[in-house]
């Protein structure tokens, strides 16, 4: 069957499954040099169901590069264990309490973490299952996080970093806000943003992506995109380099909109990059990069 995902999409779900697939296969330890590993196709093919091949009893999962986990909050949650959320099929599972869960007390009472997943068709489980961004409620928010990151300025993996974001007025957006949302998850946990070169030591050596977010304001949706780290504002470095790719690979592949097309207009705003810090400080002089 044909997919309908649009291309940028197809790709970074594709790129998820042959991210798992790679792993399931990088069994060669006790291979020569230069040996290739001869795989008995029939013996293998043998009782395997796919989720393609049979989607309601399949018995294979193809992990993802790492486990995920979603959380949520409405104004529904507020100040309260939530019975309802716009996640029914998930009831809320408790916060482990972690050192950053202790630091970020007050902004994490809220958020409620729904359910953690490391296989594509744990994914569409979930997707397949939750609200859509276009119909939660105004101050609502999905967090899209690496299992063991909060989302939190305050954990450790986000707070030297910042995050890519776009503001896109409701009004003109409500058609299509889910496909982005729908697209920023499968470029996420597909690592299509960071994919993290082979050659990269120290910091860079990781993903510099932790989460994604999805924000519902009342006159306009944020999708934002976290990152370990934050460039210098002068500096021209390597790690500038590849924040810079990740916007570009925000703005065309995953939102789709032209090179140089200009989006700030009334409650629009650019594919723009803020450190942590500088959001700390409310923007005060703070320096926004731009793709
Ligand atoms: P927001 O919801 O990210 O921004 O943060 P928005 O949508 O512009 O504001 P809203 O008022 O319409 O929701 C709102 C406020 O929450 C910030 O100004 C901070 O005071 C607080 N806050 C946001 N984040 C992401 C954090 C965080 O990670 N840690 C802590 N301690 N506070 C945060």
């Amino acid at each position: 069957m044909a997919s309908t995902l649009p291309p940028a999409a197809l790709q970074a779900s594709r790129a998820a499954i042959n991210a798992a697939l790679s792993d399931q296969n990088r069994n060669s330890d006790d291979l020569e040099p230069g040996e290739i590993q001869e795989i008995d196709m029939d013996e293998q093919a043998e009782g395997i169901r796919t989720v393609f091949s049979d989607p309601k009893n399949f018995n294979v999962k193809h992990p993802l590069c790492s486990p995920w986990t979603l959380w949520f909050d409405s104004p529904a949650t507020k100040g309260r264990n939530l019975p309802q959320t716009p996640v029914t099929a998930f009831p809320q599972t408790p916060v482990p309490q972690t050192p950053s869960v202790a630091a970020a007390q007050g902004w994490m009472e809220d958020i409620k973490r729904v359910i953690s997943f490391d296989s594509v068709e744990e994914f569409w489980g979930l997707y397949n299952n939750i609200v859509p961004p276009s119909q939660l409620p105004q101050k609502a928010n999905y967090y899209l996080f690496k299992e063991g990151i909060i989302p939190a300025w305050e954990d450790e993996a986000n707070k030297y970093g910042g995050k890519w974001s776009i503001q896109l007025p409701k009004d003109k957006n409500r058609a299509n806000v889910d496909k982005m949302w729908l697209y920023t998850m499968l470029a996420a946990i597909g690592e299509m943003f960071d994919p993290t070169p082979d050659n990269a030591e120290g910091p860079l050596s990781q993903s510099l992506i932790t989460g994604v977010i999805v924000s519902i304001r009342p006159q306009f949706y944020r999708i934002s995109i976290w990152t370990r780290l934050a460039p210098a504002p002068t500096e021209e470095d390597r790690l500038r380099e590849r924040i810079e790719t990740v916007g570009r690979y925000f703005k065309m592949n995953v939102l789709g909109y032209a090179e140089g097309a200009r989006l700030a207009g009334p409650l629009a705003t650019e594919v723009e990059f803020l450190s942590h810090k500088d959001s700390e400080k409310k923007g005060k002089s703070a320096k926004k990069i731009v793709v």
